[in-house]
C-alpha cells in the first residue's frame, strides 16, 4: 500500500521532470532542476499573449500581476448609448494575414464578413481615415472636400516622402513636422491668394490628425529619419462588432483560474538576487507589490506602458536599470490621444457621413498655436468618426484629440466638455439652436496612473536603436549565470509595429519565445506529450 502511494506521488513527476512539489533536497537533486517560475507584469494584450503562449508550451508556473481591476489594458470596451464603444484601441490597423491580431480575430470568428473579404485585405490606408470627410469650417459653412482634393493629394505625397530618409541623412533636430512645414512653405508660393488662408487652415487640421495617429503633441516632436521604420500591414482597418475586448477574452480563456491576479500593482522588481520561497528554493527575482505581497521568480516579463516607466524607472527596479535602458526610456516619446464620445438624439450630419472634419479659419501650421488651453483646446480636435451601426448604437460621434490640449481636456468635467463641444458644433454648422449631445464618455489615458498616456512614438533625439535597447532582457551580460531575469514586452518595445495592438501582441510572443528557447528540455517534454 505504502509503495503504491509513493508511486502515485512520483509518477506524475517522472512524466514532467521539471515539476517539483515539497521534496527533500536529495529527491530534488535526483529530479533535476525545478520548473521555471515566471511572472508577467501587466494584463494587456502583450502580457496575456505571453502568458497564453508560455502556457501552451508547457510552462505552468505562471502568474500575471495586473494593477487595475480589469484585463485588457489599453484595449477597453465599454457600454455607451445603446451599445458598445472602445475607450482605447479601435481598429485592427492593417487587417491581413501578416497581422497576428487579424489572424487571431479571424480564428476566433470575431470579425464581420466585410473584414474577411480578400479585396479589403489588399487596400493600404496607412492608419488614416479612408473615407471622404464632411468638412465644416469655423465660419459655419460646409466646404466641399473637392476644394481640398489637390492639397490632400499633395499632403499624402509629402507624407510618403517622409519615409524616404535613411539614417544619417537627417539633421539632428529634424522632425516630421519640420519636413512637412518646409513642403507647405515651398508649395504655398504657388497658391491663389484667396486660397492661402483656407488651405493653411485645412493643413492644420491634417496635422492634428497626424498628431492623433502618432500619439504626440506636435509632429515637430516626431523624429524624421526613423519614421520610415514604422511598418503597416495592408488591409482596410476594421473593428470588432462585439468589442476589442472579445479578443482579449479569447486570448486569456485557456489560462487556468488564478493565473491572472487583478488589483495587484507591482511596487518594484528586485533582480540579480537570491530570494527564497517557502520551500527554501532560491530565485534571482523578487517582485514586491504595493499591498505588501511579494512573489519570487526565475523570470519576470515587464509589459507596463512606457508612460509608466517614464515616471517610475528610478524606483521600479533594484538594482537600477543600466544607463542604456534609462536613456531609451527618456528618449522615446509617449504621448496622449484621447476620445470624446458623444451621443445625439438626432444626427446633425447627413446620412452616409462617416467622418467629420473641422477647419478653423485663421489657423496655420506656419504660426505658433495659441497657448491659452482653456479657450482653445477644442481647436486641436482632429475630427469625429460617425460610429456604426446607428440602429444598434444610436447616433454617436467619436472625436479624437491629441497632445497637451488632450491632457487639458482630461482635467475638465463632463459638463464643461459637453458645453465646449456643443459650442463647437453650433459654430461649425452655423446653427445656434443645435441641440446638445445627450450623453458623453471620454477617455483620460494621460491621468491613468498605470498608463500615463496613450502610446509610444520615436521622438526627436531617439531612434529605433532605443526601442531595441528597451527590449533587451536583463542582465545584458550574455555570460550571466542566470540570464533573462527581467524581460521587456509591450507596444513600445516593437521597433516596426509600436503603438498598435498587433505590435504589443508580437512583443509578448517574442519574450515568451525567448523563454521557450531557453528551456529546450521542457519543449521536448511538451512535444513528446503531444505525440
Ligand atoms: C491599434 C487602434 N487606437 C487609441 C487609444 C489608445 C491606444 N491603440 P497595455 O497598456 O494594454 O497593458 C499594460 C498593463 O500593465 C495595463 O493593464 C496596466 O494596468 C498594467 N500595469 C502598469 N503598471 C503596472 C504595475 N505597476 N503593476 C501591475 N500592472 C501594471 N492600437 O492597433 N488600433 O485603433 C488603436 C488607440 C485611445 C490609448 C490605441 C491602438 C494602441 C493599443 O491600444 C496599444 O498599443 C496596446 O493595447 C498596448 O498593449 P500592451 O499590452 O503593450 O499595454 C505613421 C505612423 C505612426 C505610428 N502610429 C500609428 C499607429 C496608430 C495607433 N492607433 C491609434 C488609434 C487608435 C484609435
Amino acid at each position: 500500500m505504502g509503495m503504491l502511494l509513493l508511486l502515485l506521488v512520483l509518477l506524475p513527476l517522472a512524466a514532467f521532470p521539471h515539476t517539483r512539489g515539497r521534496l527533500d533536497s536529495e529527491q530534488q537533486e535526483a529530479m533535476g532542476p525545478r520548473a521555471p517560475v515566471i511572472l508577467i507584469i501587466g494584463a494587456g494584450i502583450s502580457g496575456l499573449g505571453a502568458a497564453e503562449k508560455l502556457h501552451k508550451h508547457g510552462f505552468h508556473n505562471i502568474k500575471v500581476l495586473e494593477a487595475t481591476a480589469r484585463t485588457g489594458g489599453r484595449i477597453r470596451t465599454q457600454s455607451f448609448a445603446k451599445g458598445l464603444v472602445e475607450i482605447g484601441a479601435q481598429w485592427i490597423h492593417g487587417p491581413s494575414p501578416g497581422n497576428p491580431v487579424f489572424r487571431l480575430a479571424s480564428q476566433f470568428a470575431l470579425l464581420s464578413p466585410d473584414a474577411l473579404l480578400e479585396e479589403n485585405q489588399k487596400i493600404n490606408v496607412g492608419g488614416h481615415p479612408s473615407d471622404i470627410p464632411v468638412i465644416y469650417s469655423s465660419s459655419g459653412k460646409k466646404i466641399n472636400p473637392e476644394v481640398f482634393a489637390n492639397i490632400t493629394e499633395l499632403y499624402n505625397t509629402w507624407l510618403e516622402e517622409t519615409r524616404n530618409f535613411t539614417d544619417g541623412e537627417c539633421e539632428p533636430g529634424a522632425s516630421v513636422g519640420s519636413f512637412l512645414r518646409q513642403k507647405i512653405v515651398e508649395n504655398s508660393k504657388g497658391w491663389d491668394k484667396e486660397l492661402v488662408e483656407i488651405n493653411l487652415a485645412f493643413l492644420t487640421g491634417l496635422l492634428n490628425i497626424e498628431c492623433c495617429i502618432s500619439g504626440t503633441h506636435s509632429m515637430d516632436d516626431v523624429a524624421l529619419c526613423p519614421f520610415r521604420e514604422y511598418t503597416m500591414f495592408p488591409g482596410l482597418d476594421c473593428t470588432f462588432p462585439k468589442g476589442y475586448e472579445s479578443l482579449v477574452n479569447h486570448i486569456k480563456a485557456p489560462l487556468p483560474d488564478g493565473t491572472v491576479i487583478l488589483n495587484k500593482p507591482v511596487k518594484n522588481i528586485h533582480w540579480n538576487g537570491a530570494f527564497r520561497d517557502n520551500n527554501s528554493d532560491v530565485y534571482p527575482v523578487k517582485v514586491q507589490c504595493e499591498d505588501g505581497d511579494s512573489f519570487v521568480a526565475d523570470h519576470v516579463i515587464v509589459t507596463v506602458p512606457l508612460g509608466f516607466l517614464k515616471k517610475r524607472y528610478l524606483d521600479f527596479f533594484n538594482p537600477p536599470l543600466p544607463q542604456i535602458k534609462i536613456q531609451a526610456i527618456k528618449n522615446l516619446g509617449f504621448g496622449t490621444n484621447n476620445k470624446i464620445l458623444l451621443e445625439f438624439e438626432k444626427p446633425f450630419w447627413d446620412p452616409n457621413t462617416t467622418y467629420i472634419q473641422t477647419v478653423w479659419e485663421g489657423d496655420s501650421p506656419l504660426t505658433e498655436p495659441n497657448k491659452d488651453l482653456k479657450q482653445n483646446w477644442v481647436r486641436k480636435l482632429s475630427g469625429c468618426v460617425v460610429l456604426e451601426p446607428p440602429g444598434q448604437l444610436g447616433h454617436v460621434l467619436c472625436c479624437f484629440i491629441a497632445g497637451k490640449e488632450s491632457e487639458f481636456m482630461e482635467t475638465l468635467t463632463d459638463e464643461e466638455i459637453l458645453s465646449s463641444m456643443t459650442d463647437l458644433f453650433r459654430k461649425m454648422t452655423g446653427n445656434p439652436e443645435l441641440p446638445p449631445p445627450i450623453s458623453i464618455l471620454r477617455s483620460q489615458w494621460h491621468s491613468q496612473p498605470y498608463t500615463g498616456g496613450s502610446y509610444s512614438y520615436v521622438a526627436v533625439g531617439s531612434s529605433g536603436i532605443d526601442v531595441n535597447n528597451l527590449a533587451e532582457p536583463l542582465p545584458t551580460d550574455k555570460e550571466a549565470l542566470k540570464p533573462m531575469q527581467v524581460l521587456f514586452a509591450g507596444e513600445a518595445t516593437e521597433r516596426n509595429y509600436y503603438s498598435t495592438t498587433h505590435g504589443a501582441l508580437m512583443t509578448g510572443w517574442r519574450e515568451a519565445q525567448r523563454l521557450i528557447d531557453r528551456y529546450p528540455e521542457l519543449r521536448a517534454t511538451v512535444s513528446k506529450a503531444k505525440l
